[in-house]
């Protein structure tokens, strides 16, 4: 028997779940829980703002699976947590979020007297998925079962828990307690039936053009290769979502790029689709004119949530599963299917067509020649230097658009961005997650100038903690993504103009090395010298403004589709 106290209890089941990480600030009320990391071997990592923690847990979930908890103290920490607790919600980024609180005395209701008082929980509530305080020791591990099934059943989100003080400093018989390993209080899935898997291999195989459509949870389920071994079997096209950019080689033989007439074509001509880990969201723009008529088609829809199933499309089968299971069983059924699809003609046809449209689109840029430089060559030209094996972070406004189009393909979970919630700011955090779960790999956040400001703190952060994140500010000077409307409403521009930042100077004095690059010429150089830094590094990108907002009409009015709806 020993008696340990509550920090440690919860650090106990913190660790029970896999959580290797904690992010944020340190404060009295939960000091009892960081006293005892080092311990457990559990690593403390400090942040400049709260939000940023949650963006830190994301970019590292994102890239390995891993779920970290974020801490934030009674009052302002608590409240700094929010913008980043719902931007994990939007992504489907479970994290665990610990908030401290007064003793019990003074809280629920907390008079106006309470110093740094707040009701925390009734705040949490409508942004998390599940939200709930723990009062008393002998509840620690229970309650954090209750939250971690919460956390995984259906799409993962954040979960919430609150510890008053008093809980955290109570100690209790560590013998009394009993800590459940998680597959003995939740179970693995769900799972397809093989009923369903039947049905599918039949449709699949019937049917006259597949589709494969690959969203972000093939990323999040590891269901690439699967995924993939079905695409092969059917030879038939594969389109990436938005969001699910990395979750395909976009140099696979069979991969279609979403946003041009190549893949419209495969859509409409295709009787069957295999859509996985994807809510079709307004990002896929899924409306009939580029997606074909429903009446047409039929939709089998493998997603972990039943709130996902056929919100933009109609469905034929719907299959509530892990995409991973779904997928291998799907393949085992597609094997013993007799009428085996051969569909290597037609998509190689889309391809064609997908091509052409993208050489003509791009040709102006790929012809540009300054002045000054580009965004989409800096893009090219960190592919280059960075390469494929690369983790990317995207973020910003018409930069993050550039990153998409120009950046290299990218292996499984290794390319992020936020769009769900299209939260500016949280590509360095992000990217600094990514680089302390991935920390043989290259991180390269390129980030707006605008997307920059919000977080660029946390590269003292990175400097502090010793990690070669690689971050690019695309700095023009403006809002950009902002701008066109404004030009085209009213002539002229309100609020965009950003002024000058010399990021490279604010990066030096927060302790990373530091390039300033205004030439095209000179760009290689700087990105090489970045990444050779042996500490964080940022590179100060002085891009052409004209260049930055020029994107294509034809791209640049299927974005505004995303907001207003399919016009003409
Ligand atoms: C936190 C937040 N505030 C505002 C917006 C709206 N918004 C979308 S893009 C954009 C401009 C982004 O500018 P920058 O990061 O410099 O990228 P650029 O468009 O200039 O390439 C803004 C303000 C947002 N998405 N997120
Ligand atoms: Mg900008």
């Amino acid at each position: 028997m020993s008696e340990i106290t509550g920090g440690e209890l919860l650090v106990r089941c913190l660790v029970g779940e896999g959580v290797r990480f904690v992010f944020g600030l340190p404060c009295p009320e939960v000091d009892p829980l960081l006293a005892k990391l080092e311990q457990y071997e559990v690593r403390f990592v400090p942040v400049r703002h709260e939000a940023a923690a949650v963006h830190m847990a994301e970019g590292l979930y994102k890239t390995t699976g891993q779920v970290a908890a974020v801490l934030g103290n009674p009052g302002p920490g608590t409240a700094n947590l929010i913008p980043g607790v719902i931007t994990a919600r939007h992504e489907g980024v479970p994290v665990v979020v610990i908030t401290a609180q007064h003793r019990l005395a003074i809280v629920y209701p907390s008079p106006p007297s309470t110093f740094q008082g707040q009701d925390q929980l009734e705040v949490f509530k409508p942004v998390v998925k599940w939200s709930g305080p723990i009062l008393s020791w002998e509840r620690i591990p229970e309650v954090m079962r209750i939250a971690f099934r919460e956390m995984w059943t259906g799409r993962p989100g954040p979960i919430h828990i609150e510890i008053p003080a008093p809980v955290m400093y109570a100690t209790g018989d560590d013998t009394k307690v009993r800590l459940l390993a998680p597959a003995q209080y939740r179970a693995a899935g769900p799972r397809p039936s093989e009923v369903q898997l039947e049905e599918a291999a039949r449709m699949l195989a019937g049917a006259k053009r597949t589709i494969v459509i690959s969203g972000g949870g093939v990323d999040r389920a590891g269901a690439n290769e699967a995924l993939l071994a079905v695409v092969d079997l059917l030879n038939c096209p594969v389109i990436g979502t938005i969001a699910g950019r990395s979750s395909v080689p976009l140099d696979h033989p069979n991969f279609l790029y979403g946003y041009g007439p190549g893949a419209d074509l495969a859509r409409r001509e295709s009787d069957v689709f295999l859509v996985v880990g994807s809510r079709m969201g307004n990002l896929d723009i899924p409306y009939d004119k580029y997606w074909g008529d429903p009446a047409n088609q039929k939709l089998i829809q493998v997603d972990i949530d039943q709130r996902n199933m056929g919100v933009t499309r109609p469905l034929a089968l719907g299959i509530v599963s892990d995409a991973k299971s779904a997928l291998e069983g799907l393949l085992r059924m597609l094997k013993t299917e007799r009428s085996q699809p051969k569909r290597g003609a037609d998509t190689e046809r889309y391809r064609e067509v997908a091509r052409k449209w993208w050489d003509e689109r791009f040709a102006p840029i790929m012809a540009w020649r300054g002045p000054g430089i580009h965004p989409a060559l800096a893009m090219q030209t960190i592919g280059k230097v960075f390469g494929s094996d690369s983790i990317y972070v995207a973020d910003g406004g018409n930069t993050s658009l550039w990153a998409a189009w120009f950046l290299p393909s990218t292996k499984p979970r290794s390319y992020l961005n936020i769009l769900e919630l299209g939260m500016l700011g949280t590509g360095i955090p992000s990217a600094i997650g990514a680089k302390l779960g991935n920390p043989a790999r290259e991180v390269v956040c390129v980030s707006g100038d605008g997307a920059a400001g919000f977080n660029f703190m946390e590269m003292q952060s990175a400097a502090r903690e010793g990690l070669k994140v690689r971050t690019v500010v695309f700095a023009e000077g403006s809002w950009s993504m902002e701008e066109p409307n404004e030009r085209m409403l009213y002539g002229k521009t309100f609020g965009t103009e950003m002024g000058t930042v010399r990021w490279d100077r604010v990066a030096e004095g927060l302790g990373c090395k530091s390039f300033y690059v205004d030439r095209m010429e000179d760009l290689e150089a700087a990105l090489k010298g970045a990444k050779a830094s042996d500490g964080p590094a940022v590179v100060c990108l002085k891009t052409n403004r004209d260049a930055n907002l020029a994107i294509p009409m034809e791209l640049g009015l299927r974005f505004a589709e995303v907001y207003q709806g399919p016009m003409g």
